[in-house]
Formats: C-alpha cells, sequence, structure tokens
C-alpha cells in the first residue's frame, strides 16, 4: 500500500508491504501532516504476521492519539505497553515548518537519513540499540536544523539501499518515493518507508 501527502512545506510518500505479499504486515507507520507540522511513526513489530502487527501498532496509536506528546515520552509509554506482546523496533520524528527543525527518537535497526543535495551531504540521526520491549528504558531525542531543499527517508530492514548517495539527486529521490528507484531492493520481509522532501 502506498499514500503520499503534500502542504506548502513538505511533500512525503510511505510504502508499506507484507512478507510473501501477506495480508498483515508486521510494519506500521503513520503519518500526520498539518499545517505547521508533521509528526510521524515507523515501526517494525518482531516477527511477522498478526503478533508483529499487533506491537507496531502500539507505537502508531500512541502517537495518533498524542500528537502533543514529547517524543521520549511517547516511545516510553509505547515501551510500557509492550508487557505481553512481542516487541517492536520504531522511529518517530516531529518536523516544525516554521522554525526548520526536526525531533527525532529511535529504538533498534530504522534506517534514518537526512539528505543535503546543497552540501551533498548524509546526515544519519543517532541510532539507539535495542527495541520496545516492556522494560522501562531511557530515550533520547536528537534536534537537529534542516534546509529547505533536505529531503529525508526512514525504512525497515525490509529494504535495502544499495547506494545511499545517490539519492542525494532529486529527481532519484522522487524515483524512490514512487517505489522506483533502481537502488531499492525490497527483502522477503516486511518492508515499509516514509520519504519525504521539505520545501
Ligand atoms: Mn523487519
Amino acid at each position: 500500500m502506498q499514500t503520499e501527502g503534500r502542504n506548502n512545506f513538505m511533500h512525503y510518500t510511505t510504502m508499506i508491504r507484507a512478507k510473501n505479499d501477506a495480508a498483515i504486515s508486521g510494519d506500521a507507520l503513520t503519518v500526520k501532516l498539518f499545517e505547521n507540522i508533521c509528526i510521524l511513526a515507523i515501526a517494525d513489530g518482531l516477527g511477522s504476521g498478526t503478533e508483529a502487527n499487533a506491537s507496531a501498532t502500539v507505537v502508531i496509536k500512541e502517537l495518533e492519539e498524542n500528537p502533543e506528546l514529547e517524543l521520549s515520552e511517547l516511545l516510553r509509554r509505547s515501551d510500557l505497553k509492550m508487557l505481553g506482546l512481542r516487541g517492536a523496533v520504531a522511529a518517530v520524528m516531529r518536523v516544525c515548518f516554521q522554525r526548520n527543525h526536526i525531533q527525532f527518537a529511535s529504538i533498534g535497526n530504522i534506517s534514518c537519513y537526512i539528505f543535503r543535495p546543497s552540501e551533498g551531504k548524509v546526515i544519519y540521526p543517532r541510532q539507539m540499540r535495542g527495541y520496545l520491549s516492556g522494560r522501562t528504558q531511557h530515550f533520547v531525542v536528537q534536534a537537529l536544523e534542516y534546509k529547505k531543499g533536505d529531503f529525508f527517508l526512514l525504512h525497515t530492514d525490509g529494504i535495502e539501499i544499495t547506494d545511499i548517495r545517490s539519492l542525494l539527486l532529486e529527481n532519484e529521490f522522487i524515483k524512490l518515493q514512487q517505489v522506483q528507484s533502481s537502488y531499492l531492493t525490497l527483502k522477503n520481509d516486511d518492508a515499509s518507508l516514509i520519504a519525504a522532501r521539505l520545501f
């Protein structure tokens, strides 16, 4: 399934595909685009199928129900709700268009890149090891400035990007947004991405 949305500050696309084209993916995501901010989350539940989806959905629901919540608190609450579930890796982001500001928090192997074509630079936000498992953990929120013209990409481990720097080219990044880039490989796993250009 693919979705997209746009306002004066951002154009995003998303994709979710289930392993073996099953009906239910163990990955889940959400993007909430408002006038001045965007909040988004992507999560990969451990394993696959219904139980993985239940874990991933915890994070998505938490963000959708509490869009104002500080990101570390959002992950902390999600973590507490994983008791009795399989657990998940996740990344959450808040983009403030007026301040050109990104807040980012993640746990586990969600890949995240910010592309800055104006400087030929790829920025890698800090990753934290582990996964949401129901044990209380401490989450760090990273603050980043962005520039108009930057892109960002978050994806789960069902996707492999063979040449990250090729995505500094806007045409190639737009192809990626449409899931048509030849640098994007889908593995036989649940696969999902959120890709956005900032204006
Ligand atoms: Mn996975």
